[in-house]
């Protein structure tokens, strides 16, 4: 669970509800990383371009219907299946910077309120997956989130469901968690977003463990 591995590049992950900027920060993330001479690259989930990411895709779509149950395994089978190439860039050296993960895989299946399916139930297939080394929780309420264009059209994009997610999401926060403020101007969540990845890429060169989620 703690072997060593000097050098490694840093795996840090972003979260948060819809439309509260993970994709616009990881982005810029990403490119600021490179701009310092950091090996970057950026993930994100669902991978909607392996064989049961077009699964999800279609599920997501509202293109087919699946079970609720089925559907959350299929999101961390999606996960599992990226888990060798993961952790040999990590090894290699590179930091990921991802967009949405178990944390999402958690929150969202037990936001649906279903018998047997609370949360302890949604975190058990992520089990043993590589940990992040930080995650940035960028908090928001799913009301000003919504103001930001409006939800689209997939399965999840509605207020009430958002209201459910967060609520979800405070209840998974742990010592890797950092939350910061996303109702702020892209700049100003960019600076503090980049102290805590810069930080995570400097403890991870200098050989902190890789863990793994929720074990
Ligand atoms: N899901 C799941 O159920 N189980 C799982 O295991 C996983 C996921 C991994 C995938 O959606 C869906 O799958 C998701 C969770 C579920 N469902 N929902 N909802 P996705 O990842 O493809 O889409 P998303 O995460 O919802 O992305 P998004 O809608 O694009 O939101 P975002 O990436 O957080 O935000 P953004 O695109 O960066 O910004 C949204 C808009 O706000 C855009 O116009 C920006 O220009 C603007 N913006 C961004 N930052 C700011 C600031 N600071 N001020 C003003 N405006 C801003």
């Amino acid at each position: 669970n703690t072997a060593k591995h000097p050098g490694r590049g840093a795996f840090v992950l972003f979260e948060g509800v819809d439309r509260c900027g993970k994709t616009t920060q990881s982005q810029r993330l990403v490119q600021h990383l490179k701009g310092k001479g950091v090996d970057a690259e950026l993930w994100r989930f669902p991978d909607r371009f392996t064989a049961i990411g077009r699964m999800i895709d279609s599920y997501l779509t509202g293109e087919t219907d699946t079970d609720d149950a089925a559907v959350h395994l299929l999101f961390s089978a999606n996960r599992w299946e990226k888990r060798e190439a993961m952790l040999a860039a990590l090894r290699a050296g590179r930091t990921l910077i991802v967009d949405r993960y178990a944390y999402s895989g958690a929150a969202f299946t037990a936001a649906k309120n279903l018998p047997g399916l609370d949360l302890e139930w949604c975190k058990a297939p992520d089990k043993g997956l590589p940990a992040p080394d930080a995650v940035i929780f960028l908090a928001m309420t799913p009301e000003a989130a919504a103001l930001r264009g409006g939800y689209g059209n997939e399965r999840y994009e509605k207020e009430e469901m958002q209201r459910e997610v967060a609520r979800q999401f405070h209840l998974l926060a742990d010592d890797r968690w950092q939350t910061v403020d996303a109702a702020r101007s892209v700049e100003d969540v960019e600076a503090e977003v980049r102290r805590i990845a810069e930080d995570a890429v400097a403890c991870c060169l200098e050989g902190a463990p890789l863990r793994v989620l929720w074990a």
